[in-house]
């Protein structure tokens, strides 16, 4: 069990940055937001863009079911055997805020069995605007809503929205069918979040996860710097 992270602070992360051997352990990146915004997508595509670059694993989350990982297996992003699935059982957030053991424990796991990892995603499952990342699970966190959620979500702010490590605002190329204003969310995320970066994006182009992956790159080679 790991009880530790109901202590959260800024010491919680990269406390335990190094493995018992002493070498530094995977970057763990979260990726949330609500349902269908787009996440199993991102990571499925992060995974396409880092594979040869990165030795890499995922670790998806949903109330009960196996559904995303079940997808990201069928779509043969990874190997099998690095993509690892937790059945929360309950709201997303209490699996990876309030008691992240069952998630911690997946992410451990999916390093010992498949040997030392560059880069883990953790996919949470959908949830509401208030869903973060504990602190003692991952060393940073994606928020991932979209334009078809109605385009005054950024300005409705909550944790996700305002203090996420990246806002990532999916299906742009949904933006004219459902009326929403690219550049009123542009502003609205901007008033929230200050120098915090925002990336617009439609996986459905060519450019697709660029930004999203050059963002993990920049972090990854911070992690190991
Ligand atoms: N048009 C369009 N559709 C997208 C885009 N990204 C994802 N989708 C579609 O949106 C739907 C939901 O995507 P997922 O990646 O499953 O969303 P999710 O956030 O993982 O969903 P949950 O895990 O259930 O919360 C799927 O049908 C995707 O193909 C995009 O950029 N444009
Ligand atoms: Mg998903």
């Amino acid at each position: 069990m790991h009880l530790d992270h109901l202590h959260d602070g800024p010491s919680a992360v990269g406390a335990d940055a190094r493995r018992p051997d002493g070498t530094r352990r995977a970057l763990r990146i979260g990726l949330g937001g609500p349902v269908g915004s787009g996440k199993t997508a991102t990571v499925a595509a992060l995974c396409r863009a880092l594979r040869d670059e990165v030795a890499l694993g995922v670790v998806t989350n949903d109330i009960y079911t196996r559904e995303d990982a079940a997808f990201l297996l069928r779509e043969a992003v990874l190997p099998p055997e690095r993509i690892a699935a937790v059945e929360t059982g309950a709201c997303p957030h209490t699996a990876i805020r309030d008691d992240i053991s069952a998630n911690l424990e997946a992410v451990e796991d999916l390093e010992d069995d498949t040997g030392p990892l560059d880069l883990v995603l953790v996919e949470s499952g959908g949830d509401n605007l208030t869903a973060t990342f504990s602190k003692g699970l991952v060393d940073a966190q994606i928020f991932v809503i979209d334009v078809a959620g109605g385009d005054d979500i950024p300005r409705k702010g909550g944790p996700g929205v305002t203090t996420a490590d990246l806002l990532v605002v999916n299906k742009t190329d949904l933006a004219p069918y459902v009326g929403s204003d690219l550049a009123r969310m542009a502003a609205d995320a901007k008033a929230q979040r200050a120098q915090l970066p925002v990336v617009f994006q439609s996986l459905r182009t060519e450019a697709g996860v660029t930004a999203v992956a050059d963002w993990v790159r920049a972090r990854l080679a911070a992690w190991t710097a």
